[in-house]
């Protein structure tokens, strides 16, 4: 296994997000190895860490004012064995090969914890849509789209959002889709409703998030009631964990986003919360402008000298880190314990760092891995799929129950994996155990491809 890393390191040494993500999985499932000897003989971790498929590719676009720009475009796809390669794009200045292959790599853990059928992928641009028009998002999103059309479709490849693609870059990439190839399919998912959308998509993400969570207090006989909360970010899946905690009848007191962090010691309602709505879908502006909106809150700048964030120094009980990948460090960890934090679920993708994950495991808090916990969004991103392949849209209530049954059956896994493998209580381990064996179970009934 150790040889596994090595290799893995030599070969991209530069990938350092997806060395993390594979050190992680490999460490937590050596005991499925051990108990099953022909998965060492199968090379399974050998192929289940090699992408069956890159793509990389020049995206050239236009500024307003008459300058050609030149971006990079990927799409990983990493693993088809339960189904086509799923997962987002995410366009941002920090994207890079070993982000987007980290990225993709976990996906496929997370859609097999689903129960749904689909595979694992990721894609994206080191594009970043802030600053720029509408009409410059458009053509990049066309630029990009005339490259990527040829090796997606409904069976085959169906991205989605992440980091900077919203409901404006989802409608850009489907439009010049469906016009190359002449077709309207469930090519993507996030769609708006009135073309193919599913209800509960845009929340599905946070609610997940919540839902996990409440599961995670559930063992301890606890509710959301009377929690307060950490949530940083202040995008699609801060605003939707924020919505939920709120229904729950907890607090939540901070946001952020990539300049500087809110506190709000009363909390953020509903009226403040359709406040950030409001500012960062429709006026993309700065969390900054929210004190001046409401004075009672504190606004901190992100200051680059500090090695850890003060978000996470306040007093709470829970915290959903909301934003990317390493936001929570081994100081951070440590300031959340001291501050009487007893329940992480992670609504961004590998937000933790191995120092912070160890001190979690070690503490024994509630601990919701990103795989499980933030897959509700992939999960109704399935449920779109099965709509539109039937042609037909579900009500609120009936995806919103899936989705519950969904992160309630993830929960359950995680804690049965964990448990046959003597690991009781580690949402982690279980989360990796559970998602492995399943994709390398249909990778081998598969034969050698
Ligand atoms: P959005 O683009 O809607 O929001 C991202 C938020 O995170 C913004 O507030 C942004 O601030 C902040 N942020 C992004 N990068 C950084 C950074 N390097 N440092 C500090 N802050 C940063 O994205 P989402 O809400 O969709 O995604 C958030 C996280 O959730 C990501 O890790 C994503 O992979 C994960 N995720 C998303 C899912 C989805 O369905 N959308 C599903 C599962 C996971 P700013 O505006 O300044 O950039
Ligand atoms: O990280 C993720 O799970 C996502 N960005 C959502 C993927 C999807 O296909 O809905």
């Amino acid at each position: 296994m150790e040889q596994t890393i090595e290799l893995i390191k030599a070969r991209d040494p530069e990938q350092y997000e997806f060395h993390q993500a594979v050190q992680e999985v490999v460490e937590t499932v050596k005991p499925v190895l051990d108990r099953n000897p022909e998965y060492r003989q199968q090379a399974v971790l050998e192929r289940i860490t090699e992408p069956e498929r890159v793509l990389m590719f020049r995206v050239p676009w236009m500024t307003d004012s008459g300058q050609v720009m030149v971006n990079r475009g990927f799409r990983v796809e990493m693993n088809s064995a339960i189904g086509p390669y799923k997962g987002g794009l995410r366009f941002h200045p920090s994207v890079n090969i070993g982000i987007i292959k980290f990225l993709a790599f976990e996906q496929v853990f997370k859609n097999s914890l689903t129960t749904l059928a689909m595979g694992g992928g990721k894609g994206g641009s080191d594009f970043d849509p802030k600053g720029k028009s509408d009409n410059e998002v458009m053509r990049f999103c066309q630029s990009f789209m005339s490259e990527l059309f040829r090796h997606i479709g409904p069976n085959t490849d169906v991205p989605a959002g992440d980091i900077g693609v919203g409901a404006r870059e989802i409608g850009y990439l489907f439009g010049i889709y469906k016009k190359l190839r002449n077709e309207f399919t469930g090519v993507i998912t996030g769609k708006s409703l009135n073309w193919g959308g599913s209800l509960i998509r845009p929340e599905a993400t946070g609610y997940g998030v919540v839902y996990f969570a409440a599961e995670m207090l559930q063992t301890r006989s606890e509710t959301f009631a009377e929690k307060t909360c950490l949530v940083s970010g202040s995008g699609n899946v801060a605003q939707f964990t924020t919505e939920k905690i709120i229904e729950l009848g907890g607090k939540v007191v901070t946001l952020s986003d990539s300049s500087g962090y809110i506190y709000d010691e009363q909390g953020i309602d509903s009226e403040k919360l359709a406040y950030v709505m409001d500012l960062k879908n429709i006026r993309r502006g700065r969390m900054s402008e929210y004190v001046e909106k409401y004075p009672g809150a504190v606004y901190t700048p992100v200051d680059p000298s500090l090695d850890y964030n003060p978000l996470w120094d306040h007093q709470a009980e829970c915290a959903m880190p909301s934003a990317t990948q390493n936001e929570i460090n081994g100081t951070d960890a440590a300031n959340l314990l001291k501050n009487g934090v007893y329940l992480v679920s992670e609504g961004a993708n590998m937000p933790s760092t191995p120092e912070a994950l160890d001190q979690f495991l070690d503490n024994k808090i509630l601990y919701g891995p990103a795989k499980a916990a933030n897959a509700g969004g992939v999960a109704v991103s399935g449920l779109e799929m099965a709509q539109n392949s039937m042609r037909l849209a579900w009500p609120r209530e009936e995806v919103d129950g899936r989705l519950k049954h969904i992160m309630k059956s993830i929960h359950e896994t995680c804690l049965d994996a964990g448990a046959s493998y003597g690991v009781e209580g580690n949402y982690m381990a279980g989360a990796n155990i559970a998602g492995f064996v399943k994709v390398v179970n249909a990778m081998l009934d598969q034969g050698l491809v």
